[in-house]
């Protein structure tokens, strides 16, 4: 999974992206014009948890992989300008990094924050990208004579509801499409219908106050575009997470941040995606692995190793509450919560599975 960070030049995305990745890119003029990927650790308590018991020699948490995308410029060329679109439409989801600190620097440059601008702006972007490639799709279609009449028609037809939708201002992820359109769209990849986040980015003193200028429009909005949103200090928490562990907690706590930008931002997407995590534990290595949520268990054997599903026979599952709880494997297996699952079982988020195959 990839997830695009995107927004206005200035926004803070190449600053957000070095604190979710750890990475050194330049931030502000120098920013410059390429993509950058990487990828984050996603926080889990579990995990630490569950190292502490096993002492394995090697813990690997999840990973989410962002990719920092520049953000289109007036005086951009059409070939830049599509370039970065295709960078947008290849991510899984997308973070909207919105402008909203004060900053005498960026002002100068990108102008004074307008952030319900810029959010509204960049929906009517997508928007407008998708109603262009729709509309060109369209008219391949009413110009192909070798395609089947009807095949045409009822592609062109659906398109055209499509666009319709896109027109009066609906995202096509709001749009109820039957089992018989989804298949007529199979393969085509459309901007609005990506999950799309908000994160608001705000200063210290926004932070401490708890608002800043616009915030009642921008929340109305995402809730009405069905938009999650985060309110983040990527600026501070960037500084923040650059120092010592002692320090970077009090730093955090004096600032009332709970919760790393991180931790928040994957929550929120892996609530989103629908996705969840289960573990697998031992002497060399406790780890986490990222599925949809209630995968068969053995499509989940299938995220470790191509054999283990093949050769698949059972999966033996405990839950991490009842280990939580009790402390140990033995105690859980005592109590009776160890389960022998078949193929089909759906995994569940913090199960700890071991899986029982042959080859
Ligand atoms: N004060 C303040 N400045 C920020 C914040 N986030 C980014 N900046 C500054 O804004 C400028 C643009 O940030 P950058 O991450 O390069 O934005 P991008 O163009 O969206 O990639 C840089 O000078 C950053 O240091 C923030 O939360 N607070
Ligand atoms: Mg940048």
């Amino acid at each position: 999974m990839q997830i695009g960070l995107v927004g206005m030049p200035g926004a803070g995305k190449t600053t957000l992206f070095n604190l979710l990745t750890g990475s050194t890119q330049t931030v502000g003029l120098g920013g410059g014009d390429e993509v950058h990927t990487g990828s984050a650790i996603v926080p889990d308590r579990r995990i630490d948890f569950l190292s502490s018991i096993y002492n394995p020699r090697k813990t690997t948490y999840a990973r989410i992989e962002f990719k920092d995308i520049p953000g289109a410029r007036m005086d951009d060329s059409r070939a830049r300008a599509s370039r970065l679109l295709d960078e947008v439409r290849s991510a899984d989801a997308l973070v909207q990094v919105l402008r909203v600190f004060n900053s005498d620097l960026v002002e100068s440059l990108h102008g004074e924050p307008d952030p319900y601008g810029d959010l509204s702006d960049y929906g009517t972007e997508l928007l407008l990208a998708d109603i262009d490639i729709l509309e060109k799709r369209i008219e391949r279609l009413e110009n192909n004579p070798k395609l089947k009449k009807d095949e045409a028609a009822a592609q062109t037809a659906l398109l055209k509801k499509l666009l319709e939708a896109l027109e009066s201002e609906k995202l096509l992820s709001s749009i109820e499409l039957t089992e018989n359109e989804k298949k007529l769209l199979a393969g085509q990849s459309f901007l609005t219908e990506k999950p799309l986040f908000l994160a608001v980015n705000i200063d210290e003193q926004q932070l401490r106050e708890k608002s800043y200028p616009g915030k009642d429009r921008i929340m109305a909005y995402a809730a009405a575009k069905n938009m999650p949103v985060i309110e983040i200090c990527a600026q501070v928490e960037m500084e923040i997470s650059r120092l010592q562990p002692e320090e970077r907690d009090e730093f955090l706590e004096d600032l009332n941040l709970q919760e790393s930008g991180l931790g928040r931002l994957a929550r929120m997407a892996y609530e989103r995606l629908n996705l969840s995590s289960f573990f697998t534990v031992g002497e060399d290595e406790v780890r986490a692995w990222t599925i949809q949520k209630n995968t068969a268990a053995r499509q989940a054997a299938a995220k470790i190793h191509s054999d283990i599903e093949r050769g698949f026979i059972r999966a033996e599952v405990f839950h991490y509450d009842h280990l939580h709880r009790l402390g140990s494997a033995p105690r859980v297996r005592e109590a009776g919560h160890f389960r022998l699952e078949g193929k089909e079982y759906p995994v569940q988020d913090g199960d700890i599975i071991s899986f029982r195959f042959n080859v």
